[in-house]
């Protein structure tokens, strides 16, 4: 893009834009204006199938998905669920045209593309949403490679199927050396409508969860614990808001049930693009037998490290190599993170030969530390959480009243009770803790007491498991971060909500539109952002058109990411430079979550002269 189209203001680029993606529409493939078209329309096929070159088009319409006798209305883009993949070249120029073929707006963000912020792609955020039967153009000159994905940032769309991944390839040599790669996409099929399950959160948490503690379950939990949870209208098996079996996980679109196989040839050095393109759902990711490297996060290159297990949040992206050197089959096992259902496919040397793929596992539960106790039961490093209460002690009253009866000397041995303020008893929503820019109100129903740096932790329900995982401090960036410098300043923000109301927010405040109040940054600016969670879930935390290095004791191999997952609880910091101008979102990738107002735009000044 010019100089001049820079210098224009965002409204009048907005309203140009607008004119733009108003355009009749060009010549469609017949796939794309027949029976596709519009509502109940024709099956769609199951990715991936790929699309190069310097002029990509993706037609977005209707359809009809299926897998293991379910089926439902589904978003298909140029007719499969996932959409195609979009492969690209580092340097290269490439339009991407999107057609809006169905009857409501529609968009396309690119994940992790950087990218003039008019072209990323979220509706009144970056530019107006594509209208029913226009198309909207993104000239893109390729300024990186890795992997990547799209999506819809329109509504609740991508729960649909609106999504698919990118790989760029690099313009230089691959620092990773492989023989074969596979794509393994990770999402979920409901035929319920995405509205209707925002719905229902909306009036009664806990509604989708299958695994609520009863008296007669056989959850290793005292009556203490069942108790003090129960006082405190908590649950520790609330893991994920949406789970099997209202869901069906899928890899590549295929559900279990579609037996989905992906050929090796014994000895080879296969990688695997793993993408979490899923609404709501964290994975966790084995082949069992088969040691896992990562190589890359976030499309970013990461010095290599062998791992037998990892979960990726929402949105997030790991390629790891595993070379199966005899014959055979290998599970590709992603089992969601509360243990209800599992993404399955099979990497296999003959066709037709199966995996076996393991049972899942109990379902993990929440500890204090994710409640943010983290100083008081984990020694504070909050790495070890263990899977249940250990405070027979404790009192807890109903939510947000204090512990009266515990006493700092009683039942902690060898915990760090400096951290909590026994005077006043163990309060689970002291809105005393939060700076002054948080909105306390009634979408805060939790405040972390003792906020930890988990960064440290693989995931809940991985800190048990005999084998090697993956947490975030073991990732090093493969390049010496080349503009590692202080930051000039620092800000915290607040991941709040109210978990029985279904509000989730940042600093307490729902997301309604741009211009509420922006959080904003000058001109290449080198910021320092701890997000606290004020929540018993995790959150994946995606910024757009940025990058940022995570702050996890690496020093100048802080890795690069796009998006964090902030533990239940806890904290997690990041340092960010602001030199991409212009209106970003930035969000919880949660899907629901976004949708409740977990959002925000950030705003990036341009450089002088320049606006
Ligand atoms: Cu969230």
């Amino acid at each position: 893009m010019t100089k001049s189209n820079l210098s224009l203001s965002r409204r009048r680029m907005i309203t140009s834009l607008a004119a733009l993606s108003g355009a009749a529409a060009l010549p469609m493939p017949a796939w794309a204006t027949g029976n596709m078209g519009r509502h109940g329309g024709a099956a769609v096929g199951k990715g991936i199938h790929e699309l190069s070159g310097p002029k990509i088009d993706l037609h977005i319409a209707d359809g009809r998905f299926a897998t293991g006798g379910r089926s439902g209305h589904a978003i298909a883009v140029n007719g499969t669920v996932p959409g195609p993949l979009i492969r690209l070249k580092e340097g290269e120029d490439v339009t991407l045209s999107v057609h809006n073929m169905l009857d409501v707006d529609s968009s396309v963000h690119w994940h992790g593309l950087l990218l003039p912020f008019q072209f990323d792609g979220v509706p009144g955020i970056s530019f107006p949403g594509i209208k029913p039967g226009a198309r909207f153009d993104v000239p893109l000159r390729l300024r990186q490679s890795g992997t990547y994905w799209w999506h819809s940032h329109s509504g609740l769309q991508e729960q649909m199927g609106h999504y698919g991944p990118i790989i760029i390839d690099p313009a230089g040599p691959d620092p990773v050396a492989y023989d074969r790669e596979h794509i393994i996409l990770l999402s979920e099929f409901t035929p319920m409508h995405p509205h209707a399950i925002m719905k229902k959160l909306k009036v009664s948490e806990g509604y989708f969860s299958r695994q609520k503690t009863s008296a007669s379950d056989d959850y290793p939990l005292s009556a203490e614990q069942r108790r003090m949870w129960g006082r405190m209208r908590m649950m520790p098996t609330d893991i994920a808001d949406v789970s099997a079996p209202t869901y069906t996980y899928l890899i590549n679109g295929h559900g279990p049930e579609d037996g989905l196989e992906l050929p090796y040839r014994p000895g080879e050095r296969v990688r695997l693009r793993i993408i979490n393109g899923s609404a709501m759902t964290f994975f966790n990711v084995r082949l069992p037998g088969l040691p896992m490297t990562v190589v890359q996060a976030d499309g970013q290159n990461v010095q290599p490290v062998a791992v037998d297990e990892l979960q990726i949040g929402v949105a997030e992206t790991y390629d790891v190599i595993v070379t199966p050197n005899a014959a055979g089959a290998f599970a590709i096992a992603a089992e969601s993170m509360d243990r209800s259902g599992m993404a399955q496919a099979t990497l296999t040397s003959q066709p037709g030969r199966k995996a076996t793929f393991p049972a899942l596992r109990d379902p993990p539960l929440l500890s204090m530390v994710d409640m943010g106790h983290g100083g008081m039961d984990h020694g504070g490093s909050g790495d070890k959480a263990g899977p249940a209460m250990d405070h027979s002690q404790m009192d807890h009253a109903a939510m947000g009243h204090a512990m009266p009866e515990a006493s700092p000397a009683s039942g902690h041995d060898g915990h760090d009770m400096g951290a909590m303020d026994m005077s006043g008893g163990m309060n689970m929503r002291d809105t005393s803790l939060l700076p002054a820019s948080v909105k306390v109100g009634p979408g805060i129903d939790m405040v972390s007491m003792n906020p930890q740096d988990r960064t440290g932790y693989p995931g809940l329900g991985l800190e048990g498991v005999p084998h090697r995982t993956l947490n975030y401090r073991m990732l090093k960036s493969l390049a010496m971060d080349h503009h590692k410098r202080a930051p000039d300043r620092e800000m915290e923000l607040h991941l709040t909500g109210n978990m029985e109301r279904y509000m989730w927010s940042f600093d307490g405040k729902k997301f309604s539109a741009v211009g509420d109040d922006p959080i904003r940054f000058g001109h290449d600016e080198r910021v320092r952002v701890k997000l606290v969670n004020d929540t018993m879930m995790a959150h994946p935390i995606h910024l757009h058109g940025m990058f940022f290095e995570l702050v996890n004791g690496q020093g100048h191999h802080q890795p690069r990411k796009h998006t964090v997952i902030v533990q239940p609880g806890s904290s997690a910091t990041f340092d960010v430079t602001t030199d991409e101008p212009g209106d970003w979102a930035f969000h919880c990738h949660l899907l629901y979550h976004m949708h409740a107002g977990m959002m925000q735009t950030v705003s990036v000044a341009f450089p002088e002269g320049a606006a």
